[in-house]
């Protein structure tokens, strides 16, 4: 084992960050620590914290913080920050309003930029969430601006999708309509001190409604609601489908947070006792293999085929061939593994 797993697993803070680092950077040894780390990660709680800009993420995730915290849980934060250019150090100065937990040893706060990313972010997050999940945060939060694919696939590598909503900030419920239904497991509809709250809750359960009815009738759908309104009491019977509930907040007093916890906490158990539930996790894993076999082919096939590649992108440039025909012949020679005999006789012409 790796020493810097070993101190990982010790607990030792700056071992995590510097951990967390290499990951970000998918730099050496990065995959010799996630794997030495994998062992003794599958414990902590991911909660991925989406929504649009200023919705009040932060706001609510320092709330959740503080009541998990209560329960004596430790916590594990990764902010992906859209607009800074560096990761920088472990927090975002006001982008992210947990500061008061920075003192506090049973809280890990990172944030990671999207800008300037080595490889997928959403891999990049995955692996982070396991380095504190092997470090024993019992609870990993994962905060993400619910704008952009990247976001989006974000939100796969938790468990428990919250999205967070604010009246107020104009045609919001129809600005995250896209792509967003499918991804949220609970909805906190934030600044409930405000003005429209009641539209964007009704708002809310109407796509719900709509997008169980489209789910069901396209036979699709991530393992949401299965037969009409299920209602946000669902029960975590085997087959049962999910109902995002809806919980109103006001995360700058606290307001609803505990109600929000519950939430997450029936999402827990609905994933861990029913059928559904288990299957959309082994979905999700099947998808991260795929990702990480994908990866991993097309750099060995890099790596083997070497200047071939190049190659046949002059020829199909040049028309000498179809781009489809020379991939099937790229793929066949990879297969063949003549393609290391290829770079040698082209390396010596
Ligand atoms: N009135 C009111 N204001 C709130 C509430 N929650 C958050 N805010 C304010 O809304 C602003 C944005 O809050 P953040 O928590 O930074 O929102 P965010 O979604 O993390 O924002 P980004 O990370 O920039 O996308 C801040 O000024 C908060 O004080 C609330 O419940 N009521
Ligand atoms: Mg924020």
């Amino acid at each position: 084992m790796h020493d810097l797993s070993k101190r990982v697993l010790e607990k030792e803070p700056r071992a995590v960050a510097r951990a967390l680092r290499l990951i970000d950077d998918r730099a050496e040894p990065f995959y010799e620590i996630l794997k030495d780390l994998f062992p003794h990660t599958g414990r902590a709680y991911v909660v991925g914290v989406t929504g649009n800009p200023g919705a009040g993420k932060s706001t609510l995730s320092d709330r959740l913080i503080e009541a998990y915290r209560k329960q004596g849980k430790t916590v594990g934060v990764i902010a992906v920050d859209p607009t800074s250019p560096f990761s920088g150090g472990a927090i975002l100065g006001d982008r992210i309003r947990m500061q008061r937990h920075a003192e506090d040893p049973g809280v890990f706060i990172r944030s990671v930029a999207t800008r300037g990313h080595l490889g997928g972010l959403s891999r990049s997050a995955r692996d982070m969430v396991r380095v504190l999940d092997a470090y024993g945060a019992d609870v990993v939060l994962v905060e993400t601006v619910g704008v952009g694919q990247d976001e989006l696939e974000i939100t796969r590598t938790a468990h428990t999708t919250l999205v967070v909503v604010a009246p107020g900030m104009g045609d919001e419920v129809q600005a995250i309509k896209a792509g967003i239904l499918e991804c949220a497991d609970v909805f906190a509809v934030n600044k409930a001190d405000r003005d429209g709250v009641d539209g964007a809750v009704r708002d809310l359960e109407l796509m719900i409604a709509l997008g169980s009815e489209a789910m069901v009738a396209g036979g699709k759908g991530r393992g949401h609601v299965v037969h009409g309104r299920a209602g946000a009491g669902a029960s975590a019977g085997a087959g049962a489908g999910w109902t995002p509930p809806i919980v109103r907040c006001v995360a700058t007093r606290g307001e609803g947070v505990a109600a929000l916890v519950e939430g997450l906490e029936r999402h827990k158990a609905w994933l861990e006792g029913s059928e559904a539930g288990r299957a959309r996790r082994r979905a999700r894993l099947a998808e991260e293999v795929r990702d990480g076999l994908r990866e991993a082919l097309v750099e060995a096939a890099e790596l083997a085929l070497g200047p071939r590649i190049q190659e046949a992108v002059r020829r199909v440039d040049a028309r000498e061939v179809d781009p489809y025909t020379a991939t099937e012949e790229l793929v066949a020679e990879f297969r063949e593994g003549r393609a290391t005999g290829l770079n040698v006789t082209a390396a010596r012409s």
